[in-house]
């Protein structure tokens, strides 16, 4: 099989920035990248539910794959969420991505019309067989609704073209399972807040959305961690936390895109509808994050 060494480790689930006029910041978008290729990130996964997919026209999205593709530039690893409802579109942007160069695609089951696990496994084998690319499931019930179960996982992970998981789920018995079953692949933790708790259960990486701001943190702890120094992985999680806290408090993206533009990159309002922040709340995020990173 081939090496998946270089999709183990940190990968910013990145944002998508927007000027005032409510369009695609793409100098942002390179910056973002550039200074979390300076911290030391192993990749980067663009267009994932952190990215605002769902929220972009089909332009748009083919516009961030292709500037976060000549960004990176082979510099690290790159992963296309290329997840829509409908499979062909599915299909279509994993096409797109796979002539972009990108290492892996990566899809959240279809969602909304409540497909059955026959349907939904079509639609992920259709995208494995449109492209030579592997493909990361990522599994995140809260948002589709859909739970992978282990033995719905291996009909996935037993065919070689399924080279991981994206497990974003409170369930580390089943990221367990995952692992144990399949120990050459890749599973990456999807809650921050709980990274830790991943690792200790075999995750191989990370995949989120703080990571945009705080790569630095989660690099330790995963080195800390592989060093076996727990203890000391943990105190750095807890300080993660306290900040992931205030940013689940106040909502996940428009708190990561507030905090990056306030760190001198900006990155606009989240798409309607997500709420705006208000200033207080801003000024929140500066006093209590931004000051102290
Ligand atoms: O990509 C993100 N999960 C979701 C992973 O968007 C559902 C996480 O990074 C969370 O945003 C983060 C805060 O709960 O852990």
């Amino acid at each position: 099989m081939q090496s998946l060494q270089k999709f183990k480790g940190i990968f910013p689930a990145l944002v998508t920035p927007f000027t005032a006029g409510d369009e695609l910041n793409l100098k942002s978008l390179r910056d973002i990248i550039e200074m979390n290729l300076a911290a030391g990130v192993n990749g980067f996964y663009v267009c994932g539910s952190t990215g605002e997919a769902f929220l972009l026209t089909d332009e748009e999205r083919k516009a961030v794959y292709e500037t976060a593709a000549e960004a990176v530039n082979g510099r690290a690893t790159l992963i296309a969420h290329v997840g829509c409802v409908s499979t062909a579109q599915t299909v279509s942007f994993a096409k797109y991505a796979e002539k972009l160069g990108y290492d892996a695609v990566s899809a959240v089951a279809p969602f909304y019309y409540k497909f059955n696990f026959e349907e939904i496994k079509a639609h992920y084998f259709a995208v494995a067989d449109a492209v030579s690319l592997p493909v990361v499931i990522y599994n995140v019930p809260v948002y589709t609704g859909v739970s992978l179960s282990v033995s719905q996982a291996s009909a996935f992970l037993k065919d070689e073209r399924f080279i991981g998981i994206k497990h974003t789920s409170g369930d580390y018995f089943a990221l367990e399972r995952f692992k144990q079953a399949f120990p050459d692949k890749i599973i990456y933790n999807g809650y921050d807040e709980m990274c830790l708790a991943g690792l200790s259960m075999g995750a191989d990486g990370a995949i989120g959305s703080t990571y945009n701001f705080m790569a630095d943190k989660f690099l330790k702890i995963r080195s800390l961690f592989q060093a076996g120094k727990s203890d000391e992985a943990l105190k750095i999680q807890h300080e993660a936390n306290r900040i992931i806290s205030i940013v689940c408090e106040l909502g996940v993206i428009p708190s990561v895109k507030e905090i990056l533009t306030q760190m001198g990159y900006p990155c606009g309002d989240c798409r309607r509808p997500f709420a705006l922040l208000d200033p207080s709340q801003k000024e929140r995020l500066k006093k209590e994050i931004t000051n102290k990173l």
